[in-house]
């Protein structure tokens, strides 16, 4: 029996690729969309049409349904169809699929409804920077009842930064309403992510809101994913930011050790997922290379001059804490954190932690820190004032490691 090209294809699935393969020609990327009109025309172009040869090669991965792809200016697509991706409003930004496709990317700025998921909230004018003032909004709208939470990724992410007395977002900020409660940021926050718990059923479209004030060149870009309830993907409830390697790093929004500043009135928890055979968690202050003396947990006292670790709620601080009384304006809390290097280890534990020096105890000592408290979380919780005690704090950079169950947890 002769197998032609068309039946191999329908043995395989490949509805579409087939189609194409059989003899249609896809039609060309439309170059003059509405994208010129609302960001310029300062966007890149899709490049030409590089298609190697009319006639897939019969094993290659086929991808089924719509697969993402990567748009020469960074931004995350679908590869679908280039009439598809008109029709549903994407830009098609250059070939996907050995050019049967478009990589379609959406994007969205102000008053723009957000309807695809992994749509982008832009500035105006983007890629360029954004100099106005005003309220730029998008509204996300739920692709189905069933998606429970939005997840932010701040790809782009640079607005005018809080004040230097207070550190309160008074120029710009980010606002989030329709959602769980989320803390207004703003500053430099880029690869920093948000997850919004967007509650059950079809209402309640979430609103994503950049208030700006002033001249600053300001630029984001904004990649909102929308979750299903049932999704692998899904944070745990009230996890404001989720992480899910043995390793990674977490940060406080706005931080950077140059100029970062500590964003006043945050209250929200970052999780960490427990991975299976691990048991315990150890932290670390990120490396800081442009100090002398590392300001990578700096959240209160005035971090132009060494500031100890203060440890405990109130009272108890010890007597390196310099105003008295422990953590009670600004810390981060980690349950039951105890210092790694002690063997055995030291009988009490501390939850909260604040000043200029990474630790679980009192002192000028940065030391790692673990914790067995599962599932892993850390709290941060900043009130709205800084001055005259606490000067140029940067917030927090840690490093975590999950520790195996047979490592002592
Ligand atoms: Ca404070």
């Amino acid at each position: 029996m002769r197998i032609t090209l068309v039946d191999t294809c329908a043995l395989l699935s490949c509805c579409l690729l087939c189609v194409l393969a059989a003899g249609k020609v896809p039609t060309k990327p439309h170059t003059n969309s509405w994208r010129d009109l609302i960001f310029g025309g300062k966007w890149f172009s899709p490049s030409p049409r590089q298609r190697e040869s009319k006639f897939l090669p019969i094993f290659a991965f086929v991808p089924i349904g719509p697969s993402s792809c990567a748009a020469p200016s960074g931004e995350q697509g679908n590869c679908i169809p280039s009439k598809d991706c008109l029709l549903r409003n994407g830009i098609p930004a250059g070939p996907c699929g050995g050019g049967y496709g478009v990589c379609c990317i959406f994007l969205q700025t102000c008053g723009g409804i957000i309807r695809e998921n992994s749509t982008y909230f832009v500035n105006p004018n983007h890629p360029d920077v954004f100099d106005g003032t005003g309220s730029c909004q998008v509204t996300v709208q739920k692709l189905h009842p069933d998606i429970c939470q939005l997840r932010l990724d701040l790809d782009m992410f640079s607005i005018a930064p809080p004040e230097a007395a207070n550190h309160l977002c008074n120029q710009d900020q980010l606002l989030i309403s329709g959602g769980s409660p989320t803390p207004t940021i703003c500053g430099s926050s880029t690869g920093d992510h948000m997850y919004i718990d967007a509650g059950l059923g079809q209402s309640n479209p979430i609103v994503l809101s950049i208030i700006t004030s002033g001249s600053f060149p300001r630029l984001w870009r904004i990649r909102v994913t929308q979750i299903h309830c049932g999704s692998i993907s899904r944070a745990d409830q009230g996890c404001l930011q989720h992480y899910t390697a043995i390793s990674g790093r977490v940060r406080s929004f706005n931080y950077n050790t140059v100029g970062g500043r500590q964003l006043s009135n945050q209250d929200y928890s970052i999780c960490i997922r427990n991975e299976r055979n691990f048991c315990g968690i150890q932290y670390n202050a990120c490396p800081d290379l442009e100090n002398n003396r590392s300001r990578a947990f700096t959240i209160s006292g005035n971090s132009n001059n060494p500031v100890p670790t203060i440890v405990g709620g109130g009272g108890g601080g010890g007597a390196a804490v310099p105003t008295g009384g422990g953590c009670i304006s600004d810390w981060l809390l980690i349950g039951c954190i105890r210092s790694a290097d002690r063997i055995p280890p030291l009988p009490g534990c501390e939850d909260r932690v604040c000043g200029g020096t990474f630790s679980a105890e009192a002192g000028m000592l940065a030391k790692t820190v673990q914790s067995s408290v599962r599932p892993f979380r850390l709290y941060f919780h900043t009130d709205g004032v800084e001055a005259p005690n606490d000067i140029d704090n940067r917030g927090f950079c840690l490093d975590y490691v999950q520790q195996p169950c047979t490592n002592g947890f």
